[in-house]
């Protein structure tokens, strides 16, 4: 990758991943687009930024032909449970950013990475274990776009040697943006919470178990898999990766290791709570590690100690 189109920077992964990859390859070399301007001052000032409507292919197009791009990271979305709400929506948003980022990258040849979820799952699919080839029946719109994201990017790569890769994300707990209409979003509200010293009202039962991952080990699985050496993939879209899984008890429990005083209470909500129940427990990663030496640093304690540090320091300002 030399010259790179990150489109949806302004959202949770965007607007990491866009620091993350302007640290590696040059500010220069990092396009930030999104449909809303301005972004963070991080993005905005670190390198070029355009306003991009990526349901639009002619937007989408401009920008690649103008800074002769190589690798598109496609992460416009809607979340699983924002999507519910809305199914057209989710799904025109969706598909439309994915179908115009594969035909452009056909068109001037360049790499795609457009995140799938463990949303691409539902409750026929074993949820203990998940293995990564296995069955795919969501009943989320969110994750009928995913389903429908990874069987087209295969496809782009098997008729058109479109170089697509793409991971099945869980749930990503970051410090820089907040996810918003997600099912997994829980588990980065409850940092916030207790580190402004509130009580937390959580959305999922207790032992409803989902697999989660710290922003630092997404960012580095997506450049990671696109870095990879293809002739080792013997899948691509999309990889299962996951770094921890827990239920709200336990990562109640473990911040309360650092805060004695924080209190969690339970409101369920029902459409939250039966997508989460549809997704797996925990999947099985050993593809990824296989195939492109993934690996995670954080477990359930290190993100915890890191996120309470971080976000004590924001709100003691
Ligand atoms: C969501 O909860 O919708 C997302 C996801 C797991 O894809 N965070």
């Amino acid at each position: 990758m030399k010259k790179i189109l990150v489109l949806g920077a302004g959202g949770q992964i965007g607007s990491e991943l866009t620091t993350y990859l302007r640290s590696i390859y040059g500010g220069n070399n990092v396009v930030a687009a999104d449909v809303r301007l301005p972004m963070i001052d991080a993005i905005m000032q670190g390198g070029p930024v355009e306003q991009c409507d990526a349901t639009q292919a002619a937007q989408v197009a401009d920008i690649v032909k103008r800074y002769q791009i190589d690798a598109i990271f496609n992460l416009v979305a809607i979340l699983s449970a924002k999507a519910e709400m809305n199914p057209m929506l989710g799904w025109n948003i969706g598909i439309g950013a994915l179908v115009n980022c594969l035909e452009v990258a056909r068109e001037y040849h360049c790499a795609v990475f457009t995140p799938s979820s463990i949303g691409a799952f539902g409750p026929t699919t074993p949820l203990d274990g998940t293995p990564q080839d296995t069955i795919q029946r969501p009943q989320t719109i969110y994750g009928v776009t995913k389903v429908t994201g990874e069987l087209l990017s295969d496809y782009y790569y098997k008729r058109f040697q479109v170089d697509t890769r793409s991971v099945r994300f869980p749930g990503l707990i970051s410090n820089v943006t907040l996810p918003g209409g997600g099912t997994t979003d829980y588990a980065v509200d409850i940092y916030y919470a207790a580190a402004r010293g509130e009580q937390f009202t959580c959305p999922l039962k207790p032992g409803t178990l989902l697999d989660m991952m710290y922003m630092p080990d997404a960012l580095h699985a997506a450049v990671q898999l696109m870095e990879a050496d293809p002739s080792r993939l013997i899948h691509r879209n999309s990889f299962n990766v996951t770094a921890m899984h827990f239920a709200p008890e336990e990562i109640y429990a473990e911040i309360c290791k650092v805060k004695p005083d924080f209190k969690m209470v339970y409101e369920v909500e029902p459409v939250k709570q039966s997508i989460a129940e549809s997704w797996p427990n925990w999947m099985d990663d050993s593809c990824a590690r296989a195939e492109w030496d993934f690996k995670p640093q954080y477990d359930l304690q290190a993100m915890t100690r890191d996120m309470l540090q971080i976000l004590d320091a924001r709100f003691a300002k």
